[in-house]
């Protein structure tokens, strides 16, 4: 489906590294079409939904606190099997066992501080998109190289 979206976030540490550029570069690079972008300091709230299923985990309230101490830029990326390649481009959770040439193997080493989020799955893609944008504010725009240039 080359209309399949996904969510990437750049965490805290991501941009205060000023890793924003590096990183968006990587996914135009590969051919992804950017459609949504904006920084933000995330709530309490809408990271709770965003993490909702790892409320559990022994990690779950440092994990919130991490991501609401400093503006986040997140973003829609779309395309054939985005979900699945920009999991790959970013790399393992545990930035120990992420490959290198990956966002996570090639610029951190911490669990804990992995700079990027990616949707593991195009259902949770579909969610995570609407929690974080207005339906608005994803444009639909058309690539200039596949559109007729003549009047
Ligand atoms: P991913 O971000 O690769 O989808 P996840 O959904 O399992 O991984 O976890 C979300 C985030 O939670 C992860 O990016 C970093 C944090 N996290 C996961 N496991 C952790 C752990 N064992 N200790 C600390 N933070 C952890
Ligand atoms: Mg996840």
């Amino acid at each position: 489906d080359v209309k399949e979206r996904t969510l990437i976030a750049i965490k805290p540490d991501g941009v205060q590294r000023r890793l924003v550029g590096q990183i968006i570069q990587r996914f135009e690079q590969r051919g992804f079409k950017l459609v949504g972008l904006k920084m933000l300091q995330a709530s309490q709230d809408i990271l709770s939904e965003h993490y909702c299923d790892l409320r559990t985990k022994p990690f779950y309230s440092s994990l919130l606190r991490y991501m609401s101490s400093g503006p986040l830029v997140v973003m829609v990326w779309e395309g054939h099997n985005v979900v699945q390649t920009s999991r790959t481009m970013v790399g393992s959770t545990n930035p120990a066992e992420a490959q290198a040439g990956t966002v996570r193997g090639d610029f951190s080493i911490h669990v804990s501080r992995n700079v990027i989020h990616a949707s593991d799955s195009v259902e949770g893609a579909q969610k995570e998109i609407q929690l974080w944008f207005q339906s608005k504010d994803l444009l639909d725009w058309d690539c200039w190289d596949q559109t007729s240039t003549s009047e």
